[in-house]
């Protein structure tokens, strides 16, 4: 029998997610919070540990002290195994200069894969909600021979300025002929000329050549020192490259309708959809799947409670996720995602809406289609995402689409 090979996994979490302001105001994007309990990293880590990948570096730099926090707290796993969640700050090894790009990220944390000389490296992204079984991509990685496998997912050509692209060789379909980051002149696919294969940013890599890779990409001035817009395509033109499907995936308890569910989070509008996602009746992204589960913080709050304020005013709540530390006394929420800690009082009304932590709403408020970041209080009788234009003009920023953002910490009288 042939050993499994030593993986380490390296995840990029220096992302400053600029199109999620204010919420990247003062965290990175990987911290996000996100339905209810959960940070965005929480996805990435859940899907390595699950897949039974135990040592993880987390590369952080920018605004990282949440999400530091948050991975010592949550993520720290047995040193007596061996079994590290580890998050690595940049810490100008090289140069003095933070990150550049992702990939000399990658090349200032190269100590870590001399430590420890792993066969594979897996390298994912800290900012997309989806499971996915990477054991299954190291294998059909292994099988094909390739230098550095890139996953691929199907996605609007609408899009495509979003994503690397990848083209596959027309005689066999897992290399890739040819890669474009962002492309502004995309190419449909020729089974379906409205869609594109786009890089997930998730890859598999020989661990030689990816040192090599970065090694040679350091000195090279031309570089953007980027992953996606500097090593896949050095790969692609040595002829290296593979690509693996995600629709191949397979994770233990999906369900027919989440299991290709794959979400870049990376605006507002696609952050709130993806909140929305995770309450649907037959939910688009299953929460409840306990063979694959999400592992996230224990919050150590009591459990949520519903009470009645008197003259018949029932506190419920309908078609939304109540997190651990709630209490709804005599309020409605529907449609909504309530995080830990989140306090409505009687008569307030909460609907189509994503509250973070320790959000308060007072008696007789109304919030409807709006993101309320952590520890904002609505006063009383205050009114948000009724009124774009109040919203506006009190300073919060309110999507096309009519999302209102209230940042952090704020009070709406
Ligand atoms: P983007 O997400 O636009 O595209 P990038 O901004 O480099 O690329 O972010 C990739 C990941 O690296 C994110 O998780 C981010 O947090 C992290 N990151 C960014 N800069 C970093 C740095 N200096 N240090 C550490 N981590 C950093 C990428 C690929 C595309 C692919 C999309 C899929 O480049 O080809 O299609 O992801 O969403």
């Amino acid at each position: 029998m042939v050993a499994a090979p030593r993986v380490l996994a390296i995840v990029l979490a220096g992302g400053e997610g600029k199109r999620l302001m204010p919420l990247t105001a003062s965290r990175a994007k990987p911290a996000v919070p996100f339905g209810g309990n959960y940070r965005l990293v929480d996805f990435a880590l859940s899907n390595l540990v699950n897949s039974r990948y135990l040592q993880i570096v987390v590369l952080t730099q920018y605004k990282s002290h949440s999400l530091d926090r948050h991975i010592t707290k949550t993520w720290r796993m047995s040193p007596l195994l061996g079994n590290y969640v580890a998050p690595v700050p940049a810490q100008q090894r090289v140069g003095k200069h933070w990150y550049l790009g992702s990939a000399d990220a990658i090349y200032q944390c190269l100590n870590v894969i001399d430590d420890e000389r792993p066969d594979i490296v897996v390298v994912v992204g800290a900012d997309h909600v989806y499971r996915m079984d990477f054991s299954q991509m190291v294998d059909a990685h292994v099988e094909s021979g390739a230098e550095l496998t890139v996953a691929g997912i199907r996605q609007p050509i609408s899009l495509a300025d979003q994503f690397g692209v990848i083209e596959t060789d027309a005689k066999d379909p897992t290399k890739i002929a040819a890669f474009r980051e962002k492309p502004a002149d995309p190419v449909g696919l020729a089974d379906s000329p409205q869609e594109i294969l786009a890089s997930m940013g998730n890859y598999v890599m020989n661990a030689d050549a990816l040192v090599a890779a970065v090694t040679a990409d350091a000195t090279n001035a031309d570089s953007r020192h980027d992953m996606g817009g500097d090593i896949v395509p050095a790969f692609v033109e040595k002829g290296t490259a593979g690509v693996y499907d995600f629709i191949r995936n397979d994770v233990p308890g999906s369900t027919d309708r989440d299991r290709d569910y794959w979400r870049d989070v990376g605006t507002i509008d696609s952050y709130y959809d993806a909140n929305k996602d995770l309450i649907a009746v037959t939910p688009v992204f299953n929460l409840y799947n306990g063979e694959w589960p999400l592992h996230t913080g224990y919050t150590g709050l009591p459990p949520a409670k519903f009470v009645h304020a008197g003259r018949g005013r029932l506190g419920h709540a309908a078609d939304s996720i109540v997190s651990p530390g709630v209490i709804i006394s005599g309020a409605t929420a529907v449609g909504s995602v309530l995080s830990p800690g989140t306090y409505l009082h009687s008569w307030a009304s909460v609907s189509d809406s994503v509250l973070m932590d320790g959000v308060q709403v007072h008696r007789h408020a109304q919030v409807h289609r709006a993101i309320i970041d952590k520890n904002v209080v609505v006063g009383e009788q205050a009114r948000i995402g009724l009124d774009p234009e109040q919203d506006r003009a009190r300073g919060f920023t309110v999507t096309e689409s009519g999302i209102t953002v209230v940042p952090k910490g704020t009070v709406v009288e």
